[in-house]
Parts: structure tokens; C-alpha cells; sequence
């Protein structure tokens, strides 16, 4: 629970199986999650007993995503998650527990808080986040944020997020991407429908197990133009037709001002 909400934390899973018991057990270890949804993507055989064998299994639920991709499997947590807040990250040891209250923090004040990886002081020894990443990274956010006249933007990649449930049903029907290029997308919908959003610099350390996306420097050359094609072509769309995404409201009230007057009402 955060500020008497609950908290709900995916964990999309595809090659985790040596680190997901740990980063299940560190994310838990924080007392502020309520469930944990682990979203099995055709994982590595083992995975599921992995998950079970840890001190939060009453609280964590494995949930199956056939359809292959890291969008696909995120999409599915988004699906399942009841909690007031959701936050999705990685359990492949990269991302650290103790980053969900930063996270949380900022969600007091925003609909959409995004991670970024690529402040130096917080990327850590071992980490898959070389001067080609990082700058790559930092450079295709510059692009969104300055195609979109958006808030600063250091990062398109980081899985790290937290995100209002209300908001989050509000912008997932407009989530198209199954593959890897799903976190720009959700950046691209939530500033085109106007959430209020910030990404806050988040901790990045050493991956256990085999990367199968950011560790090929090909691959990554590929992800980052069709990340760039996204962009450009989000843009295009709603410049031509805005009416495509006329719905989008304007910032709503904090949420806990929502719920504290929610209160006063039911007293
Ligand atoms: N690559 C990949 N990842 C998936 C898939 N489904 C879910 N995921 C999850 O998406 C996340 C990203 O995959 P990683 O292999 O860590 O790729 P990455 O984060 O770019 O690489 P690192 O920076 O080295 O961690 C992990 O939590 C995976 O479990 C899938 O089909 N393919
Ligand atoms: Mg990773």
C-alpha cells in the first residue's frame, strides 16, 4: 500500500528463470506491493517453480501470455493488474526494489511516472548500458520530446514505470505493439492523450542471465529505428488526424485529493 492505495507490480517474463525468486523477493521486501503479477511469455523451463518457491507466493499471481514479445506480456500484466498504482519492471536483477518508491512518490503528483536509465551516477558496474546505449537511448528520447514538445525525456527504453490504474485504462486501448518497441509506444499514447507524466532517473545494475533484445548491438541498431519509425509516424498520424485521439482530457486532479474527497463524501 502506498498512501492507503494499492499497489500492484508486473513482471513480464521470457529468460529470467536464475533471477526472477530474487527480484520477486527484493521488489516484495519494500512492504509496499499488494501483488505481484508475473506475466510468463513462453518462459524458460523451471520459471513457474522459481516463482513458487518464494516468500511472496501468496501475493503473486503467474499469469500465461502466449502471444510472443515483451509488448505482448506487458499489455497481458496490464490486463490482470487490479492495484491502484501499477508498476511494471524487469526480473533480470537490472532494475532494483527499492526504486518503487521513487517511483510512488512521483505518482502522487503524476499520472505516468517513466524511468530512465541513462544518469550516469546511477548506472552501475557491469550494466548493459554502454556510451552506444546510452546515448542512443538519450538521443531518440530528444527526438520525442522535442517532435512532441513534451515534458524531458532521457530514455525510450527503460521498462521501469508507474502508471494510475484510471489512466491506465484509459490509454490501453490505444496500445497496438505486441514486440520490443512497446515502451515508446506507451510514452507516444500517454503524451498524446495528455497525461501528466515525468521520468525520474532510476538505478541500472548488472543483468543476470542472457539479454536477448539490448545485448546484440544489431538488434538494438534495429529496435532503435523502428522505435525512431514510431515516433515519426505517431507523429505524422496525429498531425493528419487528431481526431484519432480526440478524447484525450486534460491533466485530472491529484489523486489523492480524488480520494480524500471521496472520503469527506462517504462521512
Ligand atoms: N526479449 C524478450 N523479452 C521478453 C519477451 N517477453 C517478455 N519479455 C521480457 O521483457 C524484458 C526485456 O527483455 P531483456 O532480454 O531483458 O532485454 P533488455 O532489457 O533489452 O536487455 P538488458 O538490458 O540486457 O536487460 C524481460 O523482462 C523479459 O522477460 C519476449 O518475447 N522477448
Ligand atoms: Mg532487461
Amino acid at each position: 500500500m502506498w498512501c492507503g492505495r494499492s499497489v500492484s507490480l508486473i513482471f513480464p517474463t521470457y529468460n529470467e528463470r536464475d533471477s526472477i525468486r530474487g527480484a520477486i523477493e527484493e521488489f516484495w521486501a519494500t512492504g509496499v506491493i499488494d501483488e505481484i503479477i508475473v506475466v510468463n511469455n513462453n518462459a524458460a523451463d523451471g520459471t513457474s517453480e522459481e516463482v513458487a518457491k518464494t516468500h511472496a507466493n501468496t501475493n503473486t499471481r503467474e499469469v500465461f501470455e502466449p502471444i510472443q514479445g515483451y509488448g505482448a506480456a506487458i499489455r497481458c500484466g496490464f490486463r490482470h493488474a487490479v492495484g491502484d498504482f501499477v508498476i511494471v519492471a524487469e526480473p533480470d536483477a537490472t532494475f532494483r526494489g527499492h526504486d518503487v518508491r521513487k517511483m510512488l512518490a512521483y505518482a502522487e503528483d503524476f499520472e505516468v511516472v517513466y524511468g530512465s536509465r541513462t544518469v550516469k551516477e546511477l548506472i552501475w558496474q557491469g550494466a548493459n548500458m554502454g556510451l552506444f546505449l546510452k546515448w542512443g537511448n538519450f538521443a531518440v528520447a530528444k527526438l520525442m520530446e522535442f517532435l512532441f514538445n513534451t515534458t524531458s525525456l532521457t530514455d525510450v527504453g527503460c521498462t521501469m514505470r508507474c502508471i494510475r490504474m484510471e489512466t491506465l485504462r484509459e490509454i490501453e486501448p490505444f496500445f497496438s505493439v505486441d514486440g520490443s518497441f512497446f515502451g515508446p509506444e506507451m510514452m507516444v499514447i500517454s503524451i498524446l492523450k495528455n497525461t501528466r507524466m515525468i521520468q525520474v532517473p532510476v538505478n541500472y545494475t548488472k543483468r543476470e542471465g542472457t539479454s536477448s533484445v539490448t545485448g546484440n548491438t544489431r538488434v538494438a541498431i534495429g529496435l532503435g529505428l523502428q522505435m525512431i519509425g514510431l515516433i515519426v509516424r505517431y507523429r505524422i498520424q496525429s498531425w493528419l488526424n487528431p481526431a484519432l485521439f480526440e478524447n484525450a482530457t486534460l491533466p485530472t486532479i491529484d489523486l489523492l485529493t480524488e480520494a480524500d474527497e471521496e472520503d469527506k463524501e462517504d462521512d
